[in-house]
């Protein structure tokens, strides 16, 4: 129990806490010549719960920052030795963008051109020598939740809502590039539950629902390995590269089994449902073409009495 008035109190801390706790996955690497500049930057980040790197020099931050991808955000000094502060920054920009990288410049002297010139090679922010810790957390702050901010609408954009798997355009990209370096063998996998329209009259939407998101369990965890995705509707859609027909198909049988057996809990009730399966096993097609193959397969299969596979 809290009293009201300690309400505000309460809400500021815990969203305190829960920042605090999101900083300990954070890394951040702090690159100055300067050792006694890195160690008060670095000592003020880590106070705030992140993974603080240290590096005394811009060939030494490029090391770091290639063992540890859990880096976000990257503070640097202008002058250094090897190179300088808008040099590295432009060397950073060549693989990773601003939206998985915050980098904030750092320097003194008269730096209204050297902000310029931080922004224009790449950086997100800049800070002004000497700053007060107070500003120095609140730009790190708000660059952290830039990066979070950015990952939270890219994963929205590439899921589904309701079941939580890649969505049709994500598949797409991924698998593209996949398909690209031609594996020898491909398989695609199109999956539609039978008379799903049934459910939804019988039960209501709702149920329809949770029917979905227990057979999107069942295909994320037996094939976490592969490309899964939600189609639409209530059809699904594997790809397999690189695996053998035979030992595909057995996979699918035992989904499609999985499926089946599943006791599907709505309310009090149990629900069950089947699906029907259609399978391109032809490797070295472009992605369309196996999907339009096991498309017309999949029609066959639901024409033959639904609940099984056809490839
Ligand atoms: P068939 O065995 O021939 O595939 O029959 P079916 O009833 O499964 O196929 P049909 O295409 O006639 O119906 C699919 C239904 O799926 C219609 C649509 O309302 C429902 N549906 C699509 N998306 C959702 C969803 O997100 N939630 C729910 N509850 N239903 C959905
Ligand atoms: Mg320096
Ligand atoms: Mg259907
Ligand atoms: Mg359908």
């Amino acid at each position: 129990y809290i009293p009201k008035e300690n309400a505000q109190v309460y809400d500021y801390l815990s969203r305190l806490l829960a920042r605090l706790d999101k900083n300990k996955d954070i890394g951040v690497l702090v690159v100055d010549d300067s050792r006694v500049g890195r160690a008060s930057m670095a000592s003020l980040l880590r106070l705030h719960n992140f993974q603080t790197f240290e590096a005394d020099s811009a060939q030494q931050g490029l090391a770091i920052l290639h063992e540890r991808p859990n880096i976000q955000l990257v503070v640097t000094d202008y002058h250094m030795p090897d190179m300088n502060g808008t040099e590295f920054v432009a060397e950073l920009r060549k693989s990773m963008t601003k939206e998985r990288l915050a980098i904030i410049g750092v320097s003194a002297g008269n730096s209204s051109l050297l902000s310029a010139r931080f922004l224009k090679s790449g950086a997100n922010d800049f800070l002004h020598k000497p700053f007060c810790q107070e500003e120095f957390l609140v730009r790190i702050n708000q660059n952290v939740e830039y990066i979070e901010n950015v990952e939270a609408i890219r994963r929205a954009a590439n899921s589904d809502y309701l079941t939580g798997l890649p969505n049709r355009r994500h598949f797409f990209y991924s698998v593209n590039h996949v398909t690209r370096n031609q594996p020898n063998h491909q398989v695609i996998a199109l999956i539609d539950l039978d008379h799903f329209k049934k459910i939804n009259d019988t039960y209501g939407h709702d149920a329809g629902d949770k029917v979905l998101k227990d057979v999107a369990k069942i295909l994320a965890s037996q094939f976490s390995d592969v490309y899964v995705s939600r189609f639409g509707g209530e059809e699904f859609c594997i790809y397999l590269p690189d695996i053998n027909p035979i030992e595909a198909i057995e996979r699918l049988e035992q989904l499609r089994e999985s499926i089946q057996s599943r006791n599907i809990k709505f309310q009090q009730q149990v629900l069950k449902v089947t699906t029907s399966i259609g399978v391109t096993t032809i490797g070295r097609k472009n992605l369309e073409a196996m999907l339009a193959t096991a498309d017309s397969l999949l029609y066959q299969a639901k024409s033959d009495g639904r609940n099984r596979i056809v490839h």
